[in-house]
């Protein structure tokens, strides 16, 4: 197999030329091609068969200790002019860039196999969907691929009808952290990364090109690419509003993508479309709609189980692709939060030994096609999306933000959203649990200045007939404790429900500085083991809290210097001024 796109053939030979690999084989999808490398995989002991009785076709794969997260501190955005990657990005000159990573390239592939993976982002007969190659030396990638994007025959065949794709040269190189780089080149459409085999490093479709050089795109057309799930909400008498929601790494997307309706609130249902990444985009009668550019789940093991996340939970069970999970002595995949069974062996393939640290890497995780999930819903591959009625942020918050809150408007929805903060969790290396601003949860994703970012979401402010109503939500408000003050999981749903029935106009909320709050009998807590004190808690606004807030928000935003648009300073001047 090759292709009659002649940029495609050079660029091919060009990458075979600098990393001399010793065959190249072009990835149709198949499935006699994922067995095969599957086969291979097993052979070298890159993949451990996992208990089929238990788990039929599920695999383990264990990466390098060293190589478990993703690396922000090494990923780059190369632009030519340096203010326009922003003080949000690792910026390095693109002529130098190329001479750096190339280094890194020049023979790597010795001895191995190139792939050549032909993807679509998006539904393949979708105008919102977008096409890449990824040519990469780790046959892991390639299975990762072939569930999380439609990989293969027709996304070839789309790139040869457009004539346009992303390039992502990727090479597992030496594993060696400090010969590791993540690099994009946004001004054409293109990406290096050398040096990781795990996760947004290397599956190139997934961060690198759906959300860094998407975003960039999506600014030059005028539509959005976000890091958001997508759900549908459905109420007893049938009407759906589909959410789109901005939550950092390991926030708890996946839980609420999929969320099971608790017996509490019977007829309530949910539909999953996407759990991590949204393109969304206005239709011709100005309404926002999104796809999901993924067809599968990259999401985080620790803590699933049937109460937290039965959908989840059910969906694990076949044709996943674990990493970094322990093993039980009976060869089933073991982790943290699992509830029954115990490990033998930890994520590095240890004898299991409580002295090491936990048995399931904190960043292990499940590689699953979205159409295994119970709440999978069909309007995944819905060529023109789904209409968007509200987009909701949210991060980690101890302290200071509510559990839930509606912006005034747009305007002051993107300042909801350019004033986002969270805990940092495992999902990326560093230090876990210390709060950062993370606007629109794009802070390690947004391929250019977010001056220009919050820019381009308020001018989309104009081409919309109905833009969606913007609200914040926090599950994590604690006490004084330390104790969550907010069940969460499936509970989660009485939130969503007072949002939709905001959508509706059906639900009531005091006006507070900040927006819109619920008072607590907006919120249906019927069934929920709440004290009237502890609702009180989780829904209050401390003016001083909120000074401090808006003030670190103030000194944030002066970062991005005169790039920062005028109406959203103002925006945090009103809201500040409010609080007195
Ligand atoms: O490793 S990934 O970037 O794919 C997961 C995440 O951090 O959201
Ligand atoms: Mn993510």
């Amino acid at each position: 197999m090759t292709t009659t796109n002649a940029a495609l053939r050079d660029w091919v030979a060009d990458a075979a030329k600098l990393t001399r690999p010793d065959r190249i084989q072009w990835c149709d999808g198949s499935q006699s091609e994922r067995d095969a490398l599957i086969e291979l995989m097993l052979a070298r002991g890159e993949l451990i068969t996992l208990n089929q009785e238990t788990h039929p076709h599920c695999y383990l794969h264990r990466s390098d200790p060293s190589d478990v997260a993703r690396v922000e501190h090494l990923t780059y955005v190369c632009t030519r002019n340096r203010e326009d990657a922003g003080p949000n990005n690792n910026w390095m000159d693109p002529a130098e860039a190329h001479r750096k990573v190339d280094a890194l390239f020049d023979g790597c592939m010795h001895g191995r196999t190139m792939y050549v993976v032909p993807y679509c982002m998006g539904p393949i007969g979708s105008p919102y969907a977008r096409c890449g190659v990824e040519i990469t030396d780790s046959p892991y990638v390639v299975l990762n691929m072939r569930i999380m994007t439609r990989m293969g025959v027709p996304a070839l065949q789309r790139i040869e009808r457009d004539g346009t794709f992303v390039r992502g040269l990727h090479s597992i190189g030496d594993l060696d952290p400090e010969r590791r780089l993540i690099m994009h080149f946004p001004e054409d459409l293109s990406i290096k990364s050398v040096g990781s085999g795990y996760g947004g490093n290397a599956l190139l479709g997934k961060k690198c090109h759906a959300l860094r050089i998407a975003s960039w795109q999506a600014r030059d057309e005028g539509w959005l690419a976000e890091h958001m799930l997508i759900v549908g909400v459905e109420s007893p008498d049938g009407e759906t509003h589909y959410l789109a929601c901005a939550f950092p790494s390991a926030c708890g997307k996946t839980n609420l993508a999929m969320l099971v309706p608790p017996a509490t609130l019977p007829g309530w249902k949910v539909w999953t479309i996407g759990d991590d990444i949204a393109w969304l985009s206005i239709d011709g009668e100005g309404r926002l709609r999104a796809i999901n550019p993924e067809s599968g789940f990259f999401g985080v093991v620790p803590g699933t189980n049937p109460k937290t996340n039965r959908n989840a939970y059910e969906m694990i069970r076949r044709n996943t692709i674990y990493t970094n999970v322990a093993v039980t002595a009976d060869g089933q995949p073991w982790w943290e939060g699992l509830a029954d069974g115990k490990p033998a062996r930890d994520w590095q393939g240890r004898p299991y030994d409580p002295a090491n640290g936990p048995a399931a890497h904190p960043n292990s995780r499940f590689t699953v096609a979205a159409s295994q999930n119970p709440s999978y819903s069909p309007l995944t591959e819905a060529p023109e999306g789904v209409p968007i009625s509200a987009i909701l942020f949210g991060g980690r918050r101890r302290k200071v933000a509510p559990l839930v809150y509606e912006a005034r408007d747009w305007r002051h929805g993107v300042l909801v959203g350019a004033g986002m903060a969270s805990e940092t969790t495992a999902a990326a290396v560093g230090k876990v649990g210390v709060v950062r601003r993370d606007p629109m949860a794009m802070k390690p994703f947004c391929g250019y200045n977010f001056g220009d970012y919050w820019a381009h979401w308020l001018n989309l402010e104009g081409k919309m007939s109905k833009p969606p109503r913007v609200f914040h939500v926090n599950w994590f408000r604690q006490d004084n404790d330390g104790r969550f003050l907010w069940p969460g999981f499936g509970e989660n749903l009485r939130v969503l429900r007072w949002i939709v029935d905001r959508c509706a106009g059906r639900s009531g909320a005091r006006e507070t500085p900040i927006g819109f709050v619920p008072e607590p009998r907006d919120l249906d807590v019927r069934g929920l083991a709440l004290g009237e004190d502890t609702l009180g808690k989780l829904l209050e606004v401390d003016p001083a809290a909120w000074r401090a807030e808006m003030d670190d928000i103030a000194g944030y935003l002066d970062d991005f210097g005169n790039r920062v648009p005028d109406t959203l300073t103002g925006e945090q001047r009103k809201t500040r001024a409010a609080l007195g």
